[in-house]
């Protein structure tokens, strides 16, 4: 293997290993370990439906669910809902009992919770309700109930404030959610690379290596 090839080679690996190099810090939020890191929290935000009653103070941010539990939080008010978004990673089911999923909630008062996932923001599958202080979902039965797949990955949750549940306090009406991160994370649904562009670039080194020998064979030739 000359030195050409041996670099091919070894960019060739750095590029395989790349996906994997970015998911490797974990970190631990009240007892909870996440093996993948920050990485793992949810990363964006959609459908925002504001419960009823509206909570009257405070904590109208969604944003404040996004990324690491930090504190800050979002009301989901009597009966509302938020969709979260995994964008840099997904959710997968870990094939066993352990946890997969979890939700941090703050406030004087901890309450129910509805949590479905999706992995096209129309499909759900629920969860039932997390409550309050046992909010680590181990979402293998329910995919096993549902006949999908358990690595199946999912970028969507929904979490929906149980409208039946603390009707008089109307300070923090709903559900107030910190953040939500996934046990069992996975590389994003969007940019795993696949067999085909896998294909597209060990094809290309190949094709880069094959033109600089053919070039090398010619310059030969003519000295
Ligand atoms: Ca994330
Ligand atoms: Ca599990
Ligand atoms: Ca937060």
């Amino acid at each position: 293997m000359n030195i050409r090839h041996s670099f091919a080679f070894g960019l060739a690996v750095f590029l395989f290993q790349l996906p994997l190099a970015a998911y490797a810090a974990t970190v631990t939020y009240d007892g909870i370990t996440f093996p993948d890191g920050d990485v793992s929290f949810a990363d964006d935000y959609r459908d925002v439906v504001v419960g009823d009653p509206a909570p009257t103070a405070g904590n109208f941010d969604p944003a404040a669910t996004i990324g690491a539990p930090d504190g800050s939080a979002y009301s989901l008010g009597q009966g509302g809902y938020v969709t979260l978004e995994f964008t840099d990673n997904s959710l997968t089911g870990s094939g066993d009992d352990s946890a997969d999923l979890h939700i941090f909630e703050v406030g004087p008062l901890v309450e129910d919770t509805f949590v479905w996932i999706s992995t096209d923001n129309e499909n759900f599958i629920s969860l039932d309700k997390v409550f309050g202080s046992t909010s680590s979902i181990d979402i293998d039965p329910y995919l096993l109930d549902a006949g999908i797949d358990p690595f199946t990955q999912f970028s969507y949750v929904r979490l929906q404030d149980d409208p039946n549940e603390n009707t008089s306090n109307v300070t923090y009406a709903g559900a107030d959610i910190d953040a939500v991160g996934a046990i069992t994370s996975a590389p994003p649904v969007t940019s795993v690379p696949g067999p085909g562009s896998l294909g597209l670039i060990f094809g290309g080194l190949f094709a880069l290596g094959a033109r600089r020998v053919l070039r090398d064979r010619a310059l030969d030739q003519k000295s």
